[in-house]
């Protein structure tokens, strides 16, 4: 989002709002018809809420920020506050709350977002008033929740067991250069603008713009591959502890790691499970369902190492003949279908070197979209950050805890796909989608 003046309210950014809004329930409702009530209020994997709750908390927390927060309406649930705040109930106790049942559930958020539309109406979207409502930030914010969850009920499709209920056309092939891409790119030292101060829907963490001096590094073109990954495997990349960090090695052999999760081999084949369809592994697409630590490892076991997070934002933002950071690899233009696979369009990555149209100045491709990338960093707060509008967004989940993924998925809408936008998760997790690239410095010759 450029600045917009109040003048404009009405017709572009009100409209873009509306759309983001709409586009989210969509998804939502898309991930939730396609179930009997049983499949919603089941518990598919105890990493997961039932998809039911899923769907009441967005309602809830569109009803906190947006409805009551920002449009200064009275509560119309305040009764359900409680239930659906993630904080007071790890996601293994949801099943045993008296949660709302789909039907009544789907009303509830059916009746939040009339009243969320009608504040959207009236709403104000001077920059410099508000600032739940400036540029129209809350109901970015809440599209960003809504798609976030989204994101999260792909991933308690995946993990639950039965046959298939979802479908989507296949991603696009790779074009006729990918076979011929250099395995890495080269960015040159020099400093660039991270996080943005501009941006009106940008989260409290990918603020404020700061200058970052990066040195010059080699950044794998492409996310590394399932072919690239099983050679890993068949060289023993699991057992070979020199490989692993210390507490990757304990979590391995704790968790009894051997290869992706949803992947495991029949004679010579490996297989893999996806969306309740079984397939083989299919060589020339970025590997999936790593957690941080097979990532690490495997970048060791290559001679390499995970990128810095300042390290994936200048490949993907820094355009050096301008100077200055981009929104998008690519450009400043929102994302197209050429452009990445995002948005569920697809249900799985696309082959590595796919979307030549959404590569970066170095020529680095699939920054945004296809998996999540692991980076080497902790989840930090950048200096002089401000929590908005509060602390549990981001703020208590910064320290070495947590790891931060970059780019964004086939499974999350481009509204959380911005060269900015930061992701986070535990290092032991692989339900999510995500993959990783890797790196390495450059030679002082090299520096460019
Ligand atoms: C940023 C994806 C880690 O799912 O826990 C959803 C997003 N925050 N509701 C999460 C979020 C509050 C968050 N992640
Ligand atoms: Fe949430």
């Amino acid at each position: 989002m450029t600045s917009l003046k109040p003048s404009e309210t009405p017709t572009s950014a009100k409209s873009i709002a509306r759309a983001a809004l709409a586009r989210a329930r969509r998804r939502t409702l898309a991930l939730t018809e396609c179930l009997t009530d049983e499949e919603l209020t089941a518990q598919h994997s105890p990493l997961m809420s039932p998809l039911v709750w899923d769907l009441a908390h967005i309602g809830n927390q569109e009803e906190l920020w947006l409805v009551r927060r920002a449009g200064g309406r009275p509560a119309l649930r305040p009764d359900l506050d409680a239930l659906y705040d993630a904080f007071r109930h790890p996601r293994a106790n949801r099943p045993a709350l008296p949660l709302l049942a789909p039907d009544p559930a789907r009303d509830y958020v059916g009746e939040v977002r009339v009243r969320a539309l009608e504040v959207l109406e009236g709403a104000d979207f001077d920059p410099d008033g508000d600032p739940l409502l400036a540029e129209g930030f809350v109901f970015g914010m809440l599209a960003q929740h809504e798609q976030q969850h989204d994101e999260t009920m792909l991933a308690t499709h995946q993990l639950r067991a039965g046959p298939a209920v979802l479908d989507a056309p296949e991603p696009p092939a790779a074009p006729p250069d990918a076979a011929g891409l250099p395995g890495e790119v080269l960015v040159a030292a020099g400093p660039f603008e991270m996080g943005t101060d501009t941006d009106g829907w940008a989260l409290d963490n990918e603020r404020p713009a700061h200058v970052v001096e990066v040195p010059a590094y080699w950044l794998d073109t492409v996310p590394v591959t399932n072919a690239a990954y099983l050679e890993f495997i068949a060289d023993g990349g699991y057992d070979r502890d020199d490989c692993w960090a210390p507490e990757g090695r304990r979590h391995r052999d704790e968790a009894g790691l051997r290869a992706p999760l949803f992947w495991w081999r029949e004679g010579d084949t490996w297989l893999r499970r996806r969306f309740g369809r079984t397939e083989p592994v299919p060589l020339d697409e970025p590997v999936v369902h790593v957690c941080w630590y097979e990532a690490d490892a495997y970048a060791r076991w290559a001679g390499r190492r995970l990128p810095s997070e300042a390290e994936w934002e200048k490949a993907a933002r820094h355009d050096p003949a301008e100077g200055r950071s981009r929104r998008y690899p690519w450009g400043d233009a929102a994302p197209t279908p050429e452009h990445a696979n995002l948005g569920q369009r697809h249900l799985r990555p696309a082959p590595a070197g796919a979307y030549p149209a959404g590569a970066a100045p170095s020529g680095a491709r699939q920054l945004l979209g296809d998996v999540w990338e692991w980076t080497a960093s902790d989840f930090t707060a950048y200096p002089g950050f401000a929590a908005f509008p509060y602390r549990e967004y981001s703020e208590v989940f910064f320290g070495p805890g947590h790891k931060v993924l970059r780019g964004g998925a086939f499974g999350v809408d481009e509204v959380v796909a911005r060269g900015t936008f930061r992701n986070w998760d535990l290092p032991i997790r692989r339900q999510i989608f995500a993959g990783f690239r890797t790196a390495r410095d450059a030679a002082p010759g090299e520096a460019g």
